[in-house]
């Protein structure tokens, strides 16, 4: 195989492309947003990963990676397409069904055909075969067909491409045999075989179970509210345990992974995916506790300002879907005046400053809500300075609360019990 067709430029499909050209491949990167395209022909990267620009820069002068709004005829087509949910928290695999649909043209025989978005089970069988059934060549024989879904961590996705395992789910063994080849120019992690609906549920269960973990975390952390003790601590001390490895709590869970798979399940069998459709509820209903919690900590003061830092779904990236920041700037803007500061969002944003000066003059209570790694080199001193009361809430226990306690500062974790919360958590959980 020696060119390559990547439906879909977003965050998994354009470093997939990337990668692909920087190994020796031909690649054409397809988008249907002009808009996209128009900025990766100029030489631009439109998401951020670090490392990224650099190896784009380097393909693109090298001249094995195109980009279109339409595909072409390829070796091996790579479909990397959102899956959103809908407002019922179904499924969509309408970009996936319309990305399927647009190679039919193009397809020649011992074309091979591989899915990486993140599917509901069946979705090869019962969607994916159809609509290429339609090219008229024999799926199987004449097209092969897997799904080998992306499993790579944003802000890492270079070395995870390259490093990960991957699951290989054909829908018979030279579909399996020529997608193992296909990834092997690149791939230096194990690539294990199997079915295309067991592959489709490994990418689902692995992100249920982190929402699960989390979920775990973030109920353990109201319970420390309620009764008492440290979670943070908790927590450290019982992963020492070799069998133990319990997530972080946090503000919410965010990305369009986690907070979205485990709703693929539950559409499936909603009656027995009692513990996925919990851990959704406990982790969605985080944000609401923190808005609450941030409300108690300024009960007194008049006319509050909210100093926020982060707005992306989790540190280091500029991504913001589904992240848990929204929605708690939407709740406390409620009550307090907000300014929002995150160094990695370009978009706009209403109450977005662009520096900690703008974030912090005369806050009364700054709301760390995204782990970046710039904010652990953030001054208590500056910030004191700027500050009008010497409130925080870390959401992430991002900061060394010892340096910010000796500069004055009242500092609150989630699941950091004190005395103050206890009233609120009883007056949540009767709620
Ligand atoms: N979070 C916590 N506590 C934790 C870990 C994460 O609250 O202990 C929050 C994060 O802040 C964030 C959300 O969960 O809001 C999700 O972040 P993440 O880093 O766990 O995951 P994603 O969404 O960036 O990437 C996940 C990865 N899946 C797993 O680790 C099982 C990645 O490998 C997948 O490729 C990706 O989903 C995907 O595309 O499905």
């Amino acid at each position: 195989m020696k060119s390559v067709c990547v439906l879909g430029m977003g965050y998994i499909g354009l470093p997939t492309a990337i990668t692909f050209a920087k190994y020796g491949m031909i690649v054409h990167g397809v988008d249907i947003n002009q808009k996209i395209i128009d900025k990766l022909q100029s030489g631009e990267i439109h998401i951020e990963e670090p490392g990224l620009q650099n190896i784009f820069q380097e393909v693109l002068t090298a001249g094995n990676l195109t980009f279109g709004t339409i595909p072409v005829t390829a070796d091996a087509y790579i479909i990397s397409v959102p899956t959103p949910i809908n407002s019922d928290n179904t499924a969509n695999i309408d970009y996936v069904v319309s990305a399927a649909n647009s190679i039919i043209p193009y397809l020649k025989p011992n074309a091979l055909v591989v899915l990486e978005s993140t599917v509901p089970p069946r979705t090869v069988e019962d969607h994916l075969i159809p609509i290429l059934s339609q090219s008229h060549l024999r799926i199987g024989e004449e097209v092969f067909v897997s799904h080998s879904p992306e499993r790579v961590i944003p802000g890492r996705l270079l070395e995870e491409l390259i490093n990960n395992d991957r699951v290989i789910g054909g829908i018979n063994e030279q579909s399996v045999e020529m997608t193992k080849k296909l990834y092997s120019c690149f791939v230096k992690g194990k690539m294990h075989s199997t079915d295309a609906t067991t592959a489709e549920m490994v990418k689902l269960m692995e992100n249920t179970y982190r929402d699960i973990n989390i979920a775990f975390a973030n109920e353990m952390a109201l319970i420390a509210e309620k009764i008492g003790f440290n979670v943070w601590e908790a927590i450290r001390l019982a992963n020492f345990h070799p069998r133990v490895n319990i997530h972080r709590p946090g503000p919410g869970v965010g990305g369009h992974c986690i907070a979205v798979d485990p709703w693929f399940i539950y559409e499936q069998a909603p009656n027995i995916a009692k513990l996925v459709h919990t851990a959704r509820l406990t982790n969605d209903y985080m944000p609401n506790f923190v808005a609450e919690k941030t409300k108690h900590l300024l009960e007194g003061i008049e006319k509050p300002k909210i100093a926020v830092l982060g707005l992306a779904f989790k540190g280091n990236v500029d991504d913001m879907r589904e992240s848990p920041a929204v929605s708690i700037i939407k709740k406390i803007t409620e009550f307090a005046t907000v300014s929002v500061y995150d160094p990695h969002v370009k978009e706009n944003w209403n109450s977005k400053v662009d520096s900690y000066e703008e974030c912090l003059l005369n806050a009364d209570l700054l709301l760390l809500l995204t782990d970046h790694n710039e904010f652990t080199t953030l001054s208590p001193k500056y910030a004191s300075q700027l500050m009008k009361n010497k409130i925080i809430f870390d959401t992430r226990n991002l900061f060394e609360s010892k340096a910010w306690v000796e500069q004055g500062f009242d500092v609150h974790l989630i699941g950091n019990s004190s005395l103050a919360t206890l009233n609120l958590i009883s007056n949540l959980s009767n709620a």
